[in-house]
């Protein structure tokens, strides 16, 4: 049996078995409270704007005088509480658990989804926007609020990580989302992933997985550290970019980055071509003409 960090036998095999997992109590609770500070001054930032920058994405409904955001984009670039957040222990050590010792960063995003009006995430699998080498490739979701199937939590279907990637594409376009009763699911099998503040969720790169609008009174906010074991190198077409291998080393978070990517049998849609606009998933999903979800009028 391998060494772990963190993890039980029954929790790793529940990540390989079903594609996610929920850790309960994993982020103490002055470091959620510094990052809500740290929103409060995002949100102060947005005031006045007219419209997304390369640091906020702004609601559909935002006005200069009454800012709304939607995401906070990199936090750990313009926060030093979600850079240490993403480099500690709390994050990488089950990650390391799941994906092995060397891991590199793909991106980060606090996805604000604010109560009364937050936006919907369609349909999708990460791993239809930058497929990879191998599927050692997952998102650790940070739950600043109290996550629940009231606040429009993150929803998954489980067991999809094993499945195909599916089409995400419209009139040839890539659009960042799937046709969910088209690709043979039932919205009844998907399951919510609430925990309280301070929980960690962890899903897989090909898992399928969306959220509703959050027309609760409870804001819910939820920041994504994306990443993937080092020798899980991106494949042509992949919304991972880098100039070169100096700055795609830059981003190793913890072990040794490597020369020799490590190739398995996975299943892969290049997404390509990419719309005019392409700033946020929100953007990219813009296009679609089916939504699952409503969108706020
Ligand atoms: O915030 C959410 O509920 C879903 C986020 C997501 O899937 C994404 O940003 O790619």
């Amino acid at each position: 049996m391998a060494h772990r960090e963190v993890l039980t036998d029954a929790q790793v095999a529940h990540y390989r078995d079903t594609g996610y997992l929920v850790l309960e109590d994993r982020i103490p609770s002055e470091i959620i409270a510094a990052i809500r500070a740290e929103i409060a001054r995002f949100e102060d930032e947005a005031r006045g704007m007219t419209e997304s920058n390369d640091r906020l994405d702004l609601e559909d409904t935002h006005t200069p005088e009454s800012p709304r955001v939607r995401r906070i984009k990199l936090p750990h670039t313009t926060s030093d509480v979600m850079r240490d957040l993403l480099t500690s222990d709390h994050i990488l050590a089950p990650v390391r658990d799941l994906i092995g010792p060397n891991l590199r960063l793909h991106t980060t995003k606090l996805n604000m989804k604010s109560a009364g009006y937050g936006a919907a995430i369609e349909w999708h699998q990460d791993f239809a926007f930058y497929p990879h080498s191998n599927d050692d490739v997952l998102a650790v979701g940070v739950i600043i609020d109290d996550m629940g199937e009231e606040n429009g939590p993150l929803m998954v279907f489980p067991g999809s990580h094993k499945g195909p990637i599916h089409d995400h594409h419209l009139d040839g376009v890539f659009v960042g989302a799937m046709d969910l009763k088209a690709c043979g699911y039932d919205l009844a099998d998907a399951v919510a992933l609430s925990g309280p503040a301070g929980s960690i969720s962890i899903h897989h790169g090909r898992i399928v997985h969306g959220s509703a609008l959050n027309t609760s009174d409870r804001d819910r906010r939820l920041l994504f550290y994306e990443m993937m074991a080092a020798d899980a190198f991106p494949i042509m077409g992949s919304m991972t970019t880098f100039a070169s291998i100096e700055e795609y080393n830059a981003k190793m978070l913890c072990g040794a980055p490597t020369l020799q990517p490590r190739l398995t049998d996975v299943p892969v849609r290049i997404p390509q071509p990419q719309p005019e606009l392409n700033r946020s998933i929100y953007e990219v999903q813009s296009r679609l003409r089916a939504r699952s979800f409503e969108k706020i009028a």
